[in-house]
């Protein structure tokens, strides 16, 4: 026996109607959002980016990258995550009474219409427990997040 109510098309259309105007909407904010102006993420473009090669063995590895901010506002970069690595750390080379530290940054911070350089003895990304065997040309995908909660994607290379 046919069960009436699961087999009715008028319920059909019913339960379809509110499905159909959601991706309408979805489409539509879609369609706006990519009329809209350029997002802070835009104005970010890394440069010189470089994942430095180690021994097999390694457990950490370095990044460095010019990080230039073509936006007239301070941008921050508040978290680079990345499925290669167990952890990713934003740190400072500093150099303290004659000993070298590393310092965890909570952030890094890119002047308007500037850029900062990350680079050996400098700022550097620290990335902890490799996920995978990184040579030489292999590459790693790492997401940024802006402080305004932005994030974009950036595939940096082994060198
Ligand atoms: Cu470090």
């Amino acid at each position: 026996m046919i069960d009436e109510a699961a087999y009715n098309p008028k319920r059909l259309f019913i339960l379809e109607t509110p499905v159909t105007l959601r991706t309408t909407q979805l489409l539509l904010i879609l369609f706006l959002s990519s009329l809209s102006p350029l997002s802070l993420a835009d104005h970010i473009k890394i440069n010189n980016a470089w994942i430095r090669e180690a021994p097999p063995v390694s457990k950490v590895l370095a990044a460095f990258m010019d990080i230039d901010n073509h936006a007239s506002d301070t941008v921050y970069i508040i978290a680079v995550e990345s499925r290669d690595f167990g952890a990713i750390e934003m740190h400072l080379s500093k150099e303290e009474n004659g000993v070298a530290r590393m310092l965890p940054q909570s952030q890094l911070v890119i002047p308007a219409k500037g850029k900062l350089m990350l680079k050996p003895g400098s700022y550097h990304l620290m990335l902890f427990r490799p996920q995978k065997r990184l040579k030489k040309g292999d590459t790693a995908e790492f997401t940024f997040t802006l402080g305004n909660g932005e994030k974009f994607t950036k595939s940096i290379a082994v060198k």
